[in-house]
Parts: C-alpha cells; structure tokens; sequence
C-alpha cells in the first residue's frame, strides 16, 4: 500500500473513533513498532500468553475513544497541568509528616516507582533539609550574593549580575546522605527516594571565584543560605574551583522554591547536604569551618565518621521494584536507575538469580557525569521465584558493594545482620514472588 493510502485509512479509522486528528501520526508510526515487536518475537523473547492475547485482542477489538475532553482553561494555557490519571506523587520520608503542625516541611521523596529516562519532573524532586524548613520566599529582585573571606577583590552580585556571565548547564543528581535501605521499607520511594536528577543552569563558581581572586593559603569555602546556623557547609576549594555551579535555573525554568530559589550551589556528587540551597553567601577561608551542616564529616575514619563527601557508585532497579505487581510470566525490560559520585556510570550489571549470575544491562542514552544514569535488561521471567539486583561500575572502577560489605566497611559486627551506619550505597535486591509479588529481600 502506497504512503498516501495508509494515511488515507488510517484517518478514516480515526475519524470513526473521533479522537483528535493528530493521532493519525501515531498511526503511521504504529507500524514500525509492529516490525520491532516481530523482530523481537524472532529473536525467541516470547511475550506473556496473557500480554500477547491483549495485544491480539485490541488489534480486532472497537478502540475506545476519550472518556470526554476538557475545556481549556487560562491555568492549563499558562501553565500546564499532567493528565488527571497520572497520580505519582511525592511523600514524606522517614516517617515525619511534611508539612508537620506548623508548617514547617521536613524531608519529602521521589516516586523512582514511576520514574522514566533520567530527569526527575521538578514537581516530583526530592526535598531536602536538615532540621525542617519553612520554604524561604525570595523576591529575587532584592536577592544578593557576596563572596568574600581571603579575596582580592570582595564582590557582591545581584541575580541579573550572575545571569550576564558566561553560563553552563548540566545534567545532575543530587542525593541526600539519608537515603538508605532498610529491610521494614516495602517500595522504592522508601528505600532510594531522596535522590533527584535535574537539568541545572548557572554560572561556574571557579568563573566568580577568579573574579573575586582568591589568596594564597585559601583551601576552603564556606557556603551559606539564607537560615544562617544551619544552611552551610565547609567544602574544600579543589571542588569549589572544579566542577561546583552556582544554579539559577532547573529543568528548563527558574530553581524551584523547594530547591533553592532563586539561587542554589550544586557540589556535584557530594552529598546532599552540601548543595546549599538559598544561597547568599561564600566565605573563602584556610580552613576547615565547624558548621551545623558540617558536624558529622568531621573525621574519615569508618569507626567514628557518620558521613563521607563524595556519594558511592549506586544503582537501582526502578521497575520492577517493591510493591510493584508482574502480571505473569513472559517478557520484561527491567529498567533502572544508575549514578556515582565519582564521575560517569561506566557499567551496570543485573542479577536475576540473587547474585550468581550477573549480565551487562544496557546504559540507555549518555552516561553524563553525577548524573542518574538509565539502565535497562530484557528480562524473561519463567514464573518461578527469583531476586533482582543491579551493580554500578563507574568511570574510575569503582564498584557498587553489597549490603554485607557496607556493613563491613562501616564497622557493623559480623555476627549481626549487616547494618549501613554510613553512607549507604549497597546493591538493592527485589524478590520476585511466584504470583509476580515484587518485595524488598534485604534480610
Ligand atoms: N539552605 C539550605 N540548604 C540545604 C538544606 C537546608 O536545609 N537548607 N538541606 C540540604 C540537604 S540535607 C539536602 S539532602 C539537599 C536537598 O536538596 P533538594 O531539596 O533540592 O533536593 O539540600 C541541602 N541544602
Ligand atoms: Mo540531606
């Protein structure tokens, strides 16, 4: 059948339903993905009896139109809204209620369950805040950032200042230090949820750093937000003059209130703390500042340190993952989500037997530096008991450990039940039931 024809069908079966008429794209695309579906069954990847008959079924079957259409509305023209049935949502972590009684919100987490690709919907990105936090309203007119301390030249910038210099935009996750699995979390979002990945737009700090000039002898920079005591952190001036961006812009518009508005730092890779939302002020010093934020990091040492700097390579299957239900047995593209502090996701493997065996996933799209990274393996499932797992290797060869040697390195004795007192990067695994039941196996 000519082009011109197939069109020509299809928009008189689509008239028919009365969808609207841009489907009729859909349409001829349709059947590329007919030909990728063939090719896949060739390959000997059987689809679910239950899947196939579905797909069978609808080919034959009246398709069934929208259940009504809405009138536009200037909220829907100016801003836009997500379809009424797409419920993810965020939720507060750790079993404090945000906001609490006052007001005030506390640590709130991702819905990784439904995540897809790798940039986290600014909405749905994970909030972070040491202590609870009333959300700062910042008229970003009268907003002012100074850099000063052991400078040549102390300089004060207004956002318009820091929007005419030279900018970059990159791709990074942020992850908080308290994101760590426990065997009583049943879902993803309770286990990974406070990591985010987003689309960061700012100014280089090393660009205002040399502007300001810094002095012999200044090995550190101490960052503040606008709530003083506890919006600081120390942060060595290796890492302020490497890759540290000093953000006015996410995904595409300004930082949202919740992340920072109108201004926020990003270390990236550090731990979350240290993205200093709120950001007013840079004081370049020679030393190592005893900050709020900064208790915790004070010493190295596994046997006494609570906290690290540089977040571990991590990885975790987003689907199918706790609380999630398979329909049957048949195929599946497990998919998930991979990133390091240490740089670029080189490699990640998956397990389907509980860690005897493990394959290469595929890495979808480019692995950008301290940024999540997707991961996908086509996944046969035979319907009998398994555990998922992913690793991540990263760019310096640094391995994803497993719950047993977190444990370990964190100093947990080796007769109790391996605890991450730590950092916790440890591998995730995910049971899968024989009736298709997805749990959290950490023992
Ligand atoms: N000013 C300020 N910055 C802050 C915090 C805070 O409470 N105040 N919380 C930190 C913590 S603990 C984390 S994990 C990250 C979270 O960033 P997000 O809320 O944008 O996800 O911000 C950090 N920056
Ligand atoms: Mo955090």
């Amino acid at each position: 059948m000519s082009l011109a024809l197939k069109f020509l069908s299809v928009y008189f079966f689509v008239t028919e339903l009365s969808v609207p008429v841009n489907f009729i794209d859909e349409g001829i695309t349709m059947d590329s993905k007919k030909s990728d579906r063939r090719e896949f069954l060739k390959r000997g990847a059987a689809l679910a009896g239950g899947v196939a008959l579905g797909t069978t079924k609808t080919a034959n079957a009246q398709l069934e139109g929208p259940e009504s259409f809405q009138r536009g509305t200037d909220e829907i023209v100016g801003y836009g809204k997500r379809s009424r049935f797409v419920d993810s949502v965020r939720i507060p972590h750790g079993g404090r209620a945000s906001p609490d009684a006052f007001g005030l919100d506390f640590h709130i987490a991702t819905p990784l369950q439904d995540s897809v690709g790798v940039i986290t919907p600014s909405s749905l990105h994970y909030m972070g805040t040491t202590r609870g936090s009333f959300i700062p309203d910042i008229d970003p007119e009268k907003h002012r950032l100074m850099i000063h301390g052991m400078v040549d030249n102390p300089l004060v910038f207004t956002m318009d200042d820091l929007k005419r210099m030279p900018s970059v935009t990159r791709l990074h996750f942020i992850e908080c230090a308290g994101n760590r699995s426990n065997r009583r979390h049943t879902t993803i979002q309770e286990t990974h949820g406070m990591t985010s990945c987003a689309e960061w737009t700012g100014v280089l700090l090393s660009t205002l750093l040399k502007e300001a000039g810094v002095q012999a002898g200044a090995d550190w920079i101490v960052a503040e937000g606008v709530e003083e005591v506890k919006g600081a952190s120390s942060i060595p001036m290796t890492k302020a003059m490497d890759d540290c961006l000093i953000c006015y812009g996410m995904n595409g518009e300004p930082v949202r209130p919740q992340q920072g508005f109108p201004l926020r730092l990003m270390a990236p890779g550090f731990e979350g703390i240290f993205n200093v939302k709120w950001l007013r002020r840079i004081k370049v010093v020679d030393q190592y500042y005893m900050t709020y934020n900064d208790f915790g990091h004070l010493t190295q040492d596994p046997a006494t340190a609570a906290l690290g700097y540089q977040i571990g390579p991590k990885s975790v299957i987003t689907h199918p993952s706790g609380g999630q239900q398979l329909p049957g047995a048949g195929f599946y593209e497990v998919s998930g989500l991979a990133w390091s502090g240490g740089g670029s996701v080189a490699r990640v493997e998956v397990t389907t037997d509980g860690g005897r065996t493990w394959f290469d996933a595929d890495i979808r799209g480019p692995a950008h530096k301290m940024a999540h990274t997707r991961f996908t393996f086509e996944w046969n499932w035979d319907g009998s008991p398994c555990e998922l797992q992913s690793r991540c290797i990263d760019e310096i060869g640094q391995v994803q450990p497993s719950r047993a040697q977190a444990a370990e390195f964190w100093n947990q004795p080796p007769d109790q039940a391996p605890r991450v007192r730590g950092q916790d990067n440890s591998i995730q695994p995910w049971r899968v039931d024989g009736d298709g039941s997805i749990h959290n196996a950490i023992a």
